[in-house]
């Protein structure tokens, strides 16, 4: 055999393994359940999103973050070379004009799906309000009583002899939608809730000209900047991504939590089991997956209905299973105990254990191909929303309506019932089911963290200043199929306890954590350093606090503008010995996220990729110029580890320049203090 052909042969022997070592499920996931259903779904034939990661490649120019497509012309793939070190596109685009138009676009994208999840969440609470409906309510009314000043709405009123007497609640709460819903369509002005942000940012805020007018309009005048031919200074672009992600951040999905809070109550610490194992084989199992809580709040009643259990036991099941997927899990973990099945990249493999008889679905981060792999099971796929349809496969759509929305329940309830005996499939139930406390608000951290008798942040702050607590990380986010499952997650937090960092998170990061045992206050002695492992110890909660679904994460910035007002860390939220990141983000919702945290003052971390490589400038921009505006900055780090390292250096940073690089008691604050601060 000649030289070349040899060559040859070892290669191919080379490549096979590689192959080979790609498709083996402990690759792609560090989460047991998920490996195993990864083997049962090719034993049954069924491909999954971690097949495809393994055979099919990212286009690298788009990854890079230069395809231009916004007109037919293109696209135009513009790719720095030494041949060619000035690329442009057709109409003249450079690297940076295109790569900041497409990460703006993502920010409208994002921005807007949070955004038009608020806007439904505020059209069925001002029905609430209205008493147009009969299956919503006010639940939390102190929530409702606090937060209507911030929408300018009195809660008092004085009667003919002066005297002060609260107003009735439903009229608050109608005139609290009708504010909340304005932030919409306002064209001019500012978003309300802006001025929640600690008085120094609002002011930056207000000098850079980035306070957000209107939600909606944010969001078209990206789309129009980004036009063919519109705005072609990538400084620019940013400004703009930054109104959109701050009316994202302070407005759209801060009032999307404020408001489901207030319908279906504000979380408090609760146990709730995590992982497929949570399925079971003899009930009928059904997932609500998606974001929005609204239908799959009427769920959880019409699947714990007396009626319905009874209904099922005469189909052979022995009751009714609900548990989530995605953020909707999250919604219903935290307000009801009830269990996650799994985060994104289970989705698919849920239908493959053989024993779920619906998935229900609404909007966001559904995979197309769950209807391909139900139709290999009896699984039935049913839609909800009007925005979010599915051309595959084979699906029942059962539209929710607020003004009826327990009817809709009990029919999607007995469609699952009626399914249960249409099983044909090997059941395959993975034996994961883990524990958790979740249900960290910002209002339940400010009395677990802080005061016995009034909540307060101040305790939290007095062990960040003496160094028990070295600082806070959110980490937050996707998983993604071209990383690891779980496992950049897992990698980075268990780094960030070891070194004393508290860390707070949302989404799917919340229950890669879950799956993990690291959401339970038993986990602290095991990862944390010795001073997070004596505070969380002390009062009793988990070192990493689940604070929600993705839109939750306006409560970390809630948390954190409560920290800047408790003191002694400085008078802006960029001043805190605090780090964000998305190790394993995929949607472009991450992106405005980012952002968001970027422009309210936060060092935020992303793994996997940025599409910001092929726009050096630009990235520059993005990583070291808005530093200098926000104090907040983005940055990309593959690697958890020097993740983690990073972090902990910014962390560093902010103590030092705060004079806490070495542990100190904090001098308790007088009223004197107080006033000086509240007056600053
Ligand atoms: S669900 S946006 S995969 S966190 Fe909110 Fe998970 Fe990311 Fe969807």
């Amino acid at each position: 055999m000649s030289e070349e052909s040899k060559a040859k042969v070892e290669a191919v022997k080379a490549s096979s393994k590689a192959e080979k070592a790609a498709a083996d499920p402990r690759t792609m996931s560090v989460d047991p359940a998920t490996q195993q259903m990864i083997i049962k779904a090719r034993a049954d034939g069924v491909e999954t999103i971690f097949d495809r990661a393994a055979s099919m490649k990212a286009c690298p120019i788009g990854a890079s973050g230069t395809c231009c497509k916004n007109c037919s012309q293109g696209p135009c793939r513009l790719t720095i070379s030494a041949k060619n070190p000035n690329p442009i596109g057709l109409c003249g685009a450079t690297p940076e004009t295109v790569a900041a138009r497409n990460f703006a676009r993502m920010v409208a994208a994002g921005a807007a799906a949070h955004s038009d999840h608020g806007r439904g969440v505020a059209e069925t609470f001002l029905a609430a309000a209205r008493r147009e409906t009969s299956d919503y309510g006010i639940k939390d009314t102190v929530k409702l009583r606090e937060i209507a000043p911030d929408f300018g709405v009195e809660i008092t009123v004085q009667d003919e002899e002066g005297n002060v007497l609260d107003r009735d609640i439903y009229e608050i709460a109608e005139e609290v939608g009708v504010k909340a819903l304005g932030e919409w369509g306002k064209q001019n002005g500012e978003i309300l809730l802006a001025k929640r942000a600690p008085k120094e940012r609002y002011e930056l805020w207000k000098k850079l000209d980035v306070v957000p007018r209107g939600i909606d309009r944010e969001v078209v005048e990206i789309m129009h900047r980004t036009h063919m031919g519109v705005d072609q200074d990538y400084k620019n672009l940013i400004k703009q991504s930054s109104r959109a992600a701050l009316g994202d951040g302070w407005a759209g999905s801060m009032i999307a939590t404020d408001l489901q809070d207030i319908m279906f109550g504000t979380p408090y610490p609760t146990r709730g089991g995590i992982n497929l194992g949570c399925l079971n084989a003899d009930e009928v199992n059904i997932i609500v997956h998606g974001h929005e809580p609204l239908l799959s709040e009427m769920i959880v009643v019409a699947s714990q209905d007396p009626e319905m259990i009874e209904y099922a036991k005469t189909k052979g099941a022995k009751g009714i299973t609900l548990a989530g997927m995605c953020c909707t899990a999250n919604e219903i973990l935290q307000r009801h105990g009830l269990p996650i099945a799994g985060n994104y990249l289970q989705q698919e493999l849920a239908i493959v254990t053989g024993a779920v008889e619906a998935m229900v679905v609404d909007v966001q981060c559904i995979m197309e191909n769950i209807a391909n792999v139900a139709s290999c099971y009896h699984t039935k796929i049913v839609t909800t929303n009007p925005r979010a349809m599915m051309a595959s496969g084979e699906t029942e759509h059962i539209e929710f309506d607020e003004h009826h929305a327990l009817e809709d329940a009990k029919r999607i309830v007995r469609l699952a019932v009626d399914n249960f005996q249409n099983r044909r499939a090997e059941v395959m139930i993975p034996s994961q089911r883990e524990n958790q406390v979740v249900g960290f608000s910002y209002e339940a951290i400010n009395y677990h963290l802080g005061g016995t008798f009034r909540g307060s942040y101040v305790p939290l702050n007095d062990n960040i200043i003496n160094g028990r607590i070295r600082g806070i990380a959110g980490v937050v986010g996707c998983n993604n199929a071209r990383t690891v499952h779980d496992s950049s997650h897992l990698i980075l937090i268990k780094e960030l306890l070891k070194n004393d960092v508290i860390v707070l998170t949302t989404g799917c990061s919340a229950m890669a954590c879950g799956k993990a045992g690291l959401l339970t206050p038993e986990a602290a002695p095991v990862y944390c350093g010795s001073g997070l492992a004596e505070v969380c110890e002390t009062v009793g909660i988990p070192p990493v606090l689940h604070m929600g679904s993705c839109v939750d994460n306006s409560r970390i910035l809630m948390a954190a503008t409560e920290v800047v007002k408790a003191g002694g860390l400085g008078k802006d939220i960029s001043d805190l010995p605090a780090a964000g990141a998305a190790p394993e983000w995929m949607s472009e919702k991450a992106i405005s996220i980012g952002h968001y945290f970027v422009t309210s003052g936060v060092y935020t971390v992303f793994g996997v990729t940025l599409p910001v490589e092929g726009a050096p400038v630009f990235k520059d921009y993005l990583f070291k110029g808005l530093e200098d505006l926000y104090g907040g900055m983005w940055d990309l780090v593959e690697d958890p580890h020097e993740m983690a390292r990073k972090m902990i250096a910014h962390i560093d940073k902010k103590r030092a320049a705060l004079g806490l690089d070495k542990g100190k008691e904090r001098v308790l604050m007088d009223m004197a203090d107080r006033q000086k601060l509240d007056a600053a």
